[in-house]
Formats: structure tokens, sequence, C-alpha cells
């Protein structure tokens, strides 16, 4: 059975152009006028755009002393409703701190439940041989990218000797090296700070994690991948400290990713000091909301290129979870949704008021991170052999958000109220139309499929002058006969 996307606008990263999109079972074969099949997608009037990839959620995860609510069914359903066909979520190391158990953990937990597709990356947590060796096939298993988190202290975090030690492995086995930037040790303190001081609601949340400590980590981070000689990626990058230091390092040739959050370009710091604790508590996430300042750097960034794909970090409690830190801000669960909005907001505030062209749009939702994850043009493209993974984005479809018609299992939305000014009208999935819009029948949970991604090829390496000078043509100083004036 072929199908036709017929009479739309193919919209990709770098062009848009009047064709026919013909698909013969889960890929694209080809793309021209006038094409012919068995049936036929109306695109008229519409966009045709590669499915979304979200390279950031927590679906199902472990995390302060609860789970987060939104299933890996339930995620992948919302994703495929607001035009995102893949995600790549976060696999955490369990109680043996086994990274091949966890990737199993994971498969077991994702594959019944999927309804589109989905890659892991693989949080670094410490630091033993095994950690060593189980790196290699975490790479073997498909997983070619690795999370450290500078913040959590106590739980999560990863101190630099052994974040380097982990760039380092990272920078053999062709891997990517990912980190949460935040001085976990400096928001511990200002944590206890604020909270002896009385402050113990959302607004702490704020105070104790200010952009300064965001910059720190991302730099620090920085130098340890250029001193291991490999590329990073910077996740939810929330502020303007964040960004200079990425355009700083890629300024100097190295290969630094910077990722901002649909919920930072959007919304800022106000939404902690709401009188409503559920409101603010809703809210609270790591790193948190910032103010106007540093999401004109964010949307500015990612029209000068210098920041790449707009994610969600999609980490969504309810609110019944969130009141565990009714009386302490430090427990209230960190994370909010975004995983279903992400398109249509970005869309809304992005597109639609001049910021960005549809083709920047399609590069910071979806081809841009296939290209830095290494499944490209399997995925994020509109070329002949890709997946048929296609959105028919309809910008005259208009829709204000509400929990009352999401399809998240949250009991809120972060983005309730925001009229948003295109959906999709159909996507699909290898193929498949997992939505169409106005019909609302959810896909087959587990039709949806594990994507590995290969390791990079080893010219991948970051690019700087540290690298030369530690380059076999380094002088080696004779301590006998030191130079005058040296
Ligand atoms: N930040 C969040 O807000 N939630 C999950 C993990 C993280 O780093
Ligand atoms: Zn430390
Ligand atoms: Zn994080
Ligand atoms: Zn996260």
């Amino acid at each position: 059975m072929s199908k036709v996307i017929k009479g739309g606008m193919v919209c990709t990263a770098d062009r848009t152009w009047k064709a026919d999109v013909l698909i013969e079972g889960e890929k694209i074969k080809q793309i021209g006028e006038d094409l012919k099949g068995d049936e036929y997608i109306d695109a008229e009037g519409a966009y045709v755009i590669p499915g979304g990839i979200d390279p950031h959620t927590h679906l199902e995860m472990p995390f302060m002393g609860t789970t987060a609510a939104e299933t890996f069914e339930s995620g992948t359903w919302a994703a495929a409703v607001g035009g995102t066909t893949m995600v790549v979520d976060f696999c955490l190391p369990g109680a043996d701190g086994s990274i091949k158990n966890a990737i199993n953990e994971w498969h077991r937990k994702s594959a019944p439940q999927i309804c589109s597709d989905i890659g892991y990356h693989m949080a670094i947590t410490g630091w033993d041989e095994t950690v060593f060796n189980e790196m290699k096939d975490a790479v073997d298993m498909g997983v070619n990218s690795f999370k450290h988190f500078m913040a959590y202290k106590g739980a999560l975090m990863i101190e630099d000797d052994e974040m380097f030690a982990s760039f380092k492995r990272c920078a053999e086995l062709g891997a990517l090296p990912m980190v949460h930037a935040e001085n976990g040790d400096l928001v511990a303190e200002l944590q206890q700070k604020y909270f002896d001081q009385g402050i113990t609601g959302p607004e702490g949340h704020a105070y104790s994690r200010p952009p300064e400590l965001e910059g720190e980590a991302a730099n620090r981070a920085i130098t340890i991948a250029d001193t291991a000689g490999v590329p990073l990626y910077i996740v939810h990058v929330s502020c303007e400290q964040t960004h200079e230091a990425i355009r700083r390092a890629r300024q100097k040739g190295m290969r630094v990713y910077g990722e901002p959050l649909i919920q930072f370009l959007t919304l800022d710091e106000s939404e902690y000091f709401n009188k409503d604790w559920d409101h603010a508590a809703r809210r609270v996430m790591s790193p948190p909301f910032r103010s106007k300042d540093h999401q004109d750097s964010l949307w500015a960034g990612l029209q000068a290129g210098s920041l790449q794909v707009v994610a969600t970090d999609h980490a969504a409690f309810s609110t019944e979870q969130k009141r565990a830190g009714r009386d302490d801000f430090r427990i209230i669960p960190n994370g909010s949704n975004g995983l279903e909005e992400r398109l249509a907001v970005l869309w809304t505030e992005g597109v639609e008021t001049g910021r960005l062209t549809p083709n920047e749009f399609v590069a910071a939702t979806s081809t841009n991170i296939a290209k830095i994850l290494n499944i490209y043009p399997q995925k994020g493209a509109i070329v002949e052999g890709a997946d048929a993974d296609i959105v028919v984005w309809d910008p005259k479809i208009t829709k204000t958000i509400s929990p009352a018609n999401h399809h998240s299992i949250l009991d809120y939305n972060v983005f309730e109220g925001f009229e948003v000014k295109a959906q999709s009208r159909y996507t699909l999935s290898r193929g498949e139309v997992i939505w169409a819009w106005g019909q609302n029948s959810q896909p087959q949970p587990g039709r949806g499929r594990f994507v590995p991604r290969p390791a990079f090829p080893s010219a991948n390496v970051a690019l700087s002058k540290w690298k030369e000078l530690n380059s076999p043509k380094m002088i080696k100083r004779d301590p006998l006969n030191i130079p005058a004036g040296i």
C-alpha cells in the first residue's frame, strides 16, 4: 500500500517548495509533482515537515522520591498529537549501578507502550571500572550519548574528575557527552541559606538556582570536554551566561551544542511568585524559568545558530506529587510539561512573530538534533529513503491549550491559556497515520520502535588550541636548561 501526501508545501531545514510525497511501507519513496498512490493524504494549505524529535524527555522517571506521571504510552501519544514522532528519553542507572541493566530496564518499560519511536541517552552518575566497560556496551546497544548531572548533590551529581574520565571515554567510543550544567555544590548551599531564612515556597527554588551558577558549570563542562577532546551537548540552556559560554566555545572551533527549552523561551520567573502555590510549584524545574532578558538571548541564539535545538525536558509530575514539597521547595519534584505543545508554541511564538523562518523552525525541532545524534537522514529529513516520519502542519488550526483538551496524563498544563496558531493535521510515523486532527484515535501502544544510534565517526572531535598544545609536537622543557626569562 502506497500513500501520497498531496498538495502541500514541503518544508525542510533548507527550503520550502510545492511537492507531493510518496510513501511506500515505512519509507519515503519519492518527492515530486503529481505523484500517484493507493491512498491520498490531503496537505492542501499546509506544510509537510519532518516529524518533530524531542531529544529530552523523562517518561516514568524515578526521581526525587517518586516517579514521573507521564508514561511511555501517554507521552508518545501526546507527542504524536503535537507533531513529534520521536523522543529521546534519559535512562538512569538503577540501584545496582549497571548501565546495561538500566538500558534493558528502559526497553522493558517502553517497548510495550510506545506509540512512536524512541531512543535513549544514558546517565553517568558515578565512575568505576564497570561504568567504563559498560559505556562500550551502551554504544553497542545503540546509545551513543551520555548525560552528566552537575547538580542534584547527593543523588545524581557527578564530580569533575569523574566527568573528565567519562568524557575521555566518550571520545574513545565516538559518543557524545551531555551535561545538566548547574553548580550543584553551590545550589545546595543556597537552598539551605534561603530555607533557613524562612523562604520555603517555590520562589526559593528560583532564588537558589541563579543563572550565574548555570553559566559557571557550563564553562567548566566546556573546559573539561575540550581537555578530553570531545564535543559537548548542553541540555536545557536557560540563560545568557550559558549561551555566552557556548558562543565563545564555538568561536574557538569547538563543537558545543545548546538546547533551550520551549518553556524557557516563553515562560518567565514571575510564575514562581504566583499567589497560588500549586501554580508556582507546577513550574518548578531545574534550571528554573528566567527573566525576559534571558529569553531574548535564547531567541537570538536560535536565530543566529549559536543554539541549535528546542526541547522540553518533559518531566511530568502531578499536582499531588508536587505537593510533597508544600513546606519545603527543595523537595518539590522538579519538572514541567511541553512534549505535546513544543511545536505549536514554537510556531506561534517563533514563526508567527517573525523571529524564526519555517525552515529554522524545522531545523530546531527536528533536523539539527537528528544530525547531532547521528540519525540523520533516517530521521529529521524529507528525502528519498528516509523514514516516513512526517507531519502535515496546518498553520490555520488554532487551539487554546488546556488540560481539558491535551493528551498528556497531567492534571494541569504549564501552557494553559496559550492560543496556538498551528497544529498537526496528520502525524505519520514510519508511514502510518498515528494522528489525524478531529479523529482523536490513539495508535497501537507498542507499535513504536527503539532507534539505535551508531557511534560518531572519529573526525567529530573538538578542535581547540589545547589539543594542538597537547600534541606530540609540544616542546618539552628541560628542567636543567630553562632559558632565561621563563
Ligand atoms: N530537571 C528537571 O526539572 N527535571 C528532571 C531533571 C532535571 O534536570
Ligand atoms: Zn563538587
Ligand atoms: Zn537536567
Ligand atoms: Zn532533563
